[in-house]
Formats: structure tokens, C-alpha cells, sequence
């Protein structure tokens, strides 16, 4: 089940963030709140407590709420480099800060976790926070793609963003679950509340 951030071990109903339709309510404190959703993966000395730090931290990131945190998963590597399992998990954010803002704090979370650079693209790593939808943000510029270029096919990303966002509207490629529906699950399980 979906947790609110707030309620560790509660479930939370699933589509508690807005649809990605635009700006989405005003913040006392930090002006216009857009939903965010973020991967987060590992496979290096001790994934699940990884991912698990991964997600607290998002707790502290400026001028954004965390909101929804889904269960943890293990799944089998995807890409052509031999390597362990991961964990894989995903998180929904309300954000005030922009989606070039929201990564350069998602990339500078990673560094503070330990996190450098692969030697091989795809290959393992301690921690990976991938930024999957920012608001109704298109872009493809150097440095950022929205939405994430890998979400369509990749079951270890859908299957925890549906636990927590299954009538999300991913801009351009459609709703979480119909895409769910069109992958192949079987290597992604549950392995943590
Ligand atoms: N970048 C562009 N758009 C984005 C975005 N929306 N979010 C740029 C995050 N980053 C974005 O990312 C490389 C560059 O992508 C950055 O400079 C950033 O500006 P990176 O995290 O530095 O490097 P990476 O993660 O090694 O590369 P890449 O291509 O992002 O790898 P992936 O796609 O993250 O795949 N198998 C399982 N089962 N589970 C996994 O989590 N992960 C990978 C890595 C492979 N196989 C896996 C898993
Ligand atoms: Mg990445």
C-alpha cells in the first residue's frame, strides 16, 4: 500500500496528488505547489537501507512537501551491464521549486548520499534519484527530460509509481496504469511496506 510520508505504515488512498494539469495550490510558505514524482534505485552496499535514506531525505529538501512514498521493490537489472539486483522505489512531492531547480537538488541528495558518477552507464550504483514527472512539464533539453525518457518501459519504475499515482497522467505517454499494463512485471517484487 501507498503511504503518506507523513504516517509511515498508514495507507493513504492512491491518487492523492493532483493530476499534472498545471499549477495546483498556493503554499503559506512556499508559494505555487506543482506534484513531482521521483525513482529512486540502488544495487551497492546495502540497497534497502539506501533507498530507504534516500526517501528520508526527501523530507528536507527546500520548498517542497513529501507527500507519498511507495513500498520498496527488488527488481532485476535492466541494461546490458552484469550487476546485482536493485531496490527501487518511488516518491510524490507537492514542489515550489522549478523542475531544473528540483534536479540540481535531486543531484546534489545523491552526492551527500555517496553517490558517484558510474563507471559504466547503467551500471551499479549506491543511489540513483531520477526526476519521472514534474507538473505538465515537456522538455528535452541537455541535462533534463520530462518526462523521464526510461518510465514507459521499465516495470521496476511503473509498478512502484502505480502503488502510489495510478491515475496519473504522465504528459504525452498516458495514464500509470494502462502503461503498467504494457510492460512485463514478473522481474519486480514487493519486498517492504
Ligand atoms: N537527466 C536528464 N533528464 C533527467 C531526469 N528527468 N531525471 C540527465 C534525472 N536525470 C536526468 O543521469 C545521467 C544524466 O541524465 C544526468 O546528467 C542528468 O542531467 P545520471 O543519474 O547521472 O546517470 P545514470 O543514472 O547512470 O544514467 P541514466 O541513463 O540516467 O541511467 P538510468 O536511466 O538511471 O538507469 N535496473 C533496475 N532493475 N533498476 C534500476 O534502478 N537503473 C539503471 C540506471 C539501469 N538498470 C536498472 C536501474
Ligand atoms: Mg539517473
Amino acid at each position: 500500500m501507498p503511504r503518506r510520508a507523513d504516517a509511515p505504515g498508514r495507507g493513504a488512498g492512491a491518487a492523492a496528488l493532483p493530476q499534472p494539469d498545471g499549477h495546483w495550490g498556493r503554499d503559506l510558505d512556499a508559494g505555487w505547489l506543482n506534484p513531482a514524482y521521483v525513482a529512486l534505485g540502488s544495487n551497492l552496499e546495502d540497497p534497502r537501507a539506501q533507498v530507504e535514506r534516500a526517501i528520508d531525505a526527501l523530507e528536507g529538501l527546500p520548498d517542497s512537501r513529501l507527500v507519498l512514498r511507495s513500498s520498496l521493490y527488488r527488481s532485476r537489472p535492466l541494461g546490458p551491464v552484469e550487476q546485482p539486483d536493485f531496490v527501487n522505489a518511488t516518491a510524490g512531492l507537492l514542489t515550489a521549486l522549478s523542475p531544473a531547480e528540483l534536479l540540481v537538488e535531486l543531484q546534489s541528495l545523491e552526492s551527500r548520499l555517496g553517490r558517484e558518477r558510474p563507471a559504466v552507464r547503467w551500471g551499479p550504483r549506491r543511489i540513483d534519484l531520477d526526476l519521472l514527472v514534474h507538473g505538465a512539464e515537456r522538455r528535452d533539453e541537455p541535462g533534463l527530460t520530462l518526462p523521464h525518457p526510461g518510465i514507459a518501459d521499465r516495470a521496476f519504475v511503473l509498478v512502484p509509481l502505480a502503488e502510489i499515482a495510478p491515475d496519473l497522467l504522465v504528459p504525452a505517454l498516458g495514464r500509470v496504469r494502462a502503461l503498467l499494463a504494457l510492460v512485463d512485471d514478473s522481474g519486480v517484487e514487493r519486498i517492504a511496506p
